[in-house]
């Protein structure tokens, strides 16, 4: 008689606890995926998770199992070397490691920490997940994402990092080069994130005819950073996915809006500030995202 046959998949360690990877963890666990989260603070973990109008209570193990194989890093832009930093020890000699987060500028920043057997990944995500306390994540919009590898390290574990991610935050769509799907996603932030962050609105209060003016001065110079950067895209295409993106999430606040509100330190550096750094290099002058960084610069928490 045929043996039924399980599949069986390695173990995927999240780091952190913020929203997007909590998420990630309830679905890879709903999924029979195992799963472990590396968090500051040792013990069981015990979350409630919110999605479609169901609730479930998930019990994990504080991440007891190194070295770590798969890894997904789901963590703000300005706190990925570090964290990279704390788990190079803990890493095995040919782990996969998933970047997530808005912004750019920190795949420079890991490529060089990793081992030459040591994949990287970029996922960029447009499910949105909050916590209203920190033991409860609501799964607040349905989305999707985006997965590419960036050395060639991460081909060697192509099947097993896609089957994984499908589980944890898809429908997926896996990119041979996934540099135009960041940029385009750059754009979208470098647009929404710092002029609902300046003016403490929602997304869709962008679509109030008073922002049109900054919306494409913003667009029209990322358009021409992006360029000289080797990403041509037309102002068209970027006007309407900014376009759409406000309309798609009117009634959110941006992330950056809500840590401005909240007084937490933001992604300005890695969203706008990366568009600086890259114009910068090539001498082209960006005024009006200048601008926004400057005022927004003088807001920030010290
Ligand atoms: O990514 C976002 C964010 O808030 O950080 C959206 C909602 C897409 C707006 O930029």
């Amino acid at each position: 008689m045929a043996q039924p046959h399980t599949i069986t998949h390695p173990l995927w360690t999240v780091v952190g606890e913020g929203a997007i990877g909590l998420l990630a963890t309830a679905q890879l666990h709903q999924a029979g995926f195992p799963v472990q989260l590396h968090r500051r603070t040792v013990g069981p973990f015990d979350f409630v998770f919110q999605s479609a109008g169901q609730t479930q209570h998930i019990s994990l193990h504080i991440a007891a199992k190194h070295p770590y194989s798969f890894i997904l890093l789901p963590v703000k832009a300005y706190a990925v070397v570090d964290a990279v930093q704390q788990l190079l020890p803990l890493m095995a000699e040919d782990a996969q490691l998933v970047l997530s987060h808005n912004g750019m500028g920190t795949i420079e920043q890991v490529l060089p920490l990793l081992k030459p057997e040591q994949g990287l990944w970029f996922l960029s995500t447009s499910h949105g997940a909050f916590k209203p306390d920190h033991a409860t994540v609501i799964h607040s919009g349905k989305g999707q994402s985006v997965l590419g590898a960036l050395n060639q390290a991460a081909l060697a574990q192509q099947q097993s990092v896609e089957e994984t991610m499908q589980a944890a935050l898809g429908p997926l769509v896996v990119m041979a080069d996934i540099w135009p799907a960041l940029w385009q996603k750059l754009a979208v932030n470098a647009v929404i994130n710092p002029l609902t962050a300046l003016h403490q609105c929602k997304n869709g209060e962008l679509s109030n005819g008073k922002y049109n003016a900054a919306i494409e001065l913003l667009i029209e110079e990322f358009v021409l950073v992006a360029k000289a950067s080797g990403q041509d895209f037309s102002n068209d295409s970027i006007q309407s996915r900014v376009a759409q993106v406000i309309r798609q999430t009117a009634d959110n606040y941006s992330s950056m809006q809500q840590d401005f509100a909240k007084g937490r330190r933001s992604e300005l550096e890695y969203i706008t500030g990366f568009l600086l750094k890259q114009a910068e290099q090539h001498q082209l002058q960006l005024p009006a995202h200048q601008a926004i960084y400057q005022l927004l610069l003088q807001k920030s928490p010290r």
